[in-house]
């Protein structure tokens, strides 16, 4: 068959002009987004200013009623406004239940277990909630950060069990996220994206509705490269920072400011190393690479070793938290920041939570735990930063909040300074 030949093919199975409905986000595409946390909802959200008719599903109550009151569960900037606008025009609206739609976004969460292997339960749960739903002509789409496969034996899978044919009726492709929490508004529309269907036909109904809303560009390939773009993506990122933390250590050890040795490094025009800090956190960096060594174990030597640096952070952390203690006759540790990074309110897989758990646990001495974007902790009772500032003889920088950043130096006058994150040097 010549290339044009399967060209057309292609187009006739997907559809295109022909039998199908456009996939164009706008006036009347029903669309279905199931999971509605820090993806889903801004997701659902947006297609629903752009005049799409969403349903958002959740399987939490509260979080389906808290969408429905034109509210948000989660902290991200102007994400108010938007599910505000798009819920005050009827064009999204959110149930524990999906419904007949054009489209299915699935953006459920993809942890690991404890033994760092991948969990995909969510996602096959998602799909097999949407599968009663879903008709001839229809798109669904895996957004969640997934091992290599998912899209295919997870997703395809339970349609194909549901009786559907797969890029003849119904088409599947993998779209990951790629936006970065704090910017997800603006990152979700001028990112480029990466689109792979399960098979061509698939590729070609999803990179239309994607073309339709995303002003980056959105660039076709296969289910199982995209799935391995978006961990690769996540890997280079912890690989690097790994770097950073690792030479963070060996600087200390040698009596170095390491953030000095990094911003002369990076004057080189081939150097650009990441910043240390007391840990990996987040629920995407902290996890992805795992479902790489999971998938291959005996080649993912790298990746594994930067996993292992990173998680190790915390642990130096504390021991040096804990030699500080030692110089003090009554140590009053102030620990500025419980979040995974700056800016905001996310505390998962956060490093900084893992440090005061610990200092706690060692009753390395008296507490005074400061987080600008929580109103309280189930376990730790929250101080004011002037406050928790003064009345401390050891301040622990955690996180790079911009609030932490007006503190004035001479604050820090006369107080053991462990600044994890290079804040104040
Ligand atoms: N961190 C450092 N040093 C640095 C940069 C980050 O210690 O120089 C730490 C942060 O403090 C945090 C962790 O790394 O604890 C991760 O933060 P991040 O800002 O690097 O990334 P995330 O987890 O917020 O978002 C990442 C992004 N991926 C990449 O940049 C390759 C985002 O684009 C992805 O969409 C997101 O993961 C995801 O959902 O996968």
């Amino acid at each position: 068959m010549s290339a044009e030949t399967g060209l057309k093919e292609v187009r006739k199975r997907a559809g295109l002009g022909e039998r199908r409905r456009s996939m164009k986000a706008g006036e009347g595409l029903r669309v279905c987004v199931v999971g509605l946390g820090y993806i889903g909802l801004p997701t659902a959200s947006l297609l629903g200013t752009k005049g799409c008719k969403v349903t958002g599903v959740d399987v939490r109550q509260d979080v389906v009623d808290t969408i429905n009151q034109g509210r948000i569960h989660i902290e991200e900037p102007d994400l108010d406004l938007l599910v505000k606008s798009a819920v005050n025009s009827g064009k999204l609206s959110a149930s524990t239940t999906p419904v007949e739609s054009d489209v299915f976004v699935l953006a459920v969460p993809t942890p690991i277990q404890s033994d760092k292997q991948p969990d995909v339960s969510m996602v096959e749960a998602a799909a097999r909630a949407i599968a009663p739903w879903v008709r001839k002509g229809n798109l669904v789409i895996l957004e969640s950060t997934s091992p290599v496969g998912t899209t295919e034996d997870v997703v395809a899978r339970v349609l194909r069990e549901a009786g559907h044919a797969i890029g003849e009726d119904v088409f599947v492709a993998y779209c990951p996220e790629r936006v970065l929490p704090g910017r997800i508004l603006t990152e979700l529309v001028e990112n480029d994206r990466v689109v792979g269907g399960v098979d061509d036909a698939s590729t070609e109904v999803a990179l239309e509705f994607y073309q339709s809303f995303v002003r980056g560009e959105v660039v076709a390939t296969d289910s199982r490269t995209a799935e391995m773009v978006k961990l690769s993506e996540n890997s280079y990122r912890d690989v690097n920072i790994a770097f950073a933390n690792e030479l963070s250590m060996i600087c200390s050890e040698a009596g170095i400011s390491v953030w000095e040795v990094i911003r002369i490094a990076n004057r080189h025009p081939r150097v650009k190393i990441l910043q240390p800090g007391p840990g990996v956190g987040g629920h995407c960096i902290a996890v992805d690479p795992w479902f790489i060594v999971a998938g291959d174990p005996a080649n993912a030597k790298l990746i594994r070793a930067a996993r292992e640096v990173n998680d190790r952070k915390p642990h130096w952390v504390i021991e040096h938290v804990e030699e500080c203690a030692k110089r003090v006759v009554k140590p009053v540790i102030a620990c500025l920041g419980l979040s995974f990074k700056a800016d905001v309110d996310d505390l998962r897989e956060s490093p900084a939570v893992e440090i005061v758990r610990e200092i706690q646990a060692r009753n390395v001495g008296e507490l005074l735990v400061v987080e600008p974007h929580l109103l309280s902790h189930p376990d730790f009772e929250l101080v004011r930063l002037d406050e928790a500032v003064a009345r401390a003889n050891i301040v622990l920088v955690l996180v790079d909040h911009k609030q932490f950043k007006r503190l004035r130096r001479d604050a820090l006058n006369e107080k053991i300074l462990i600044d994890t994150r290079g804040l104040f040097l």
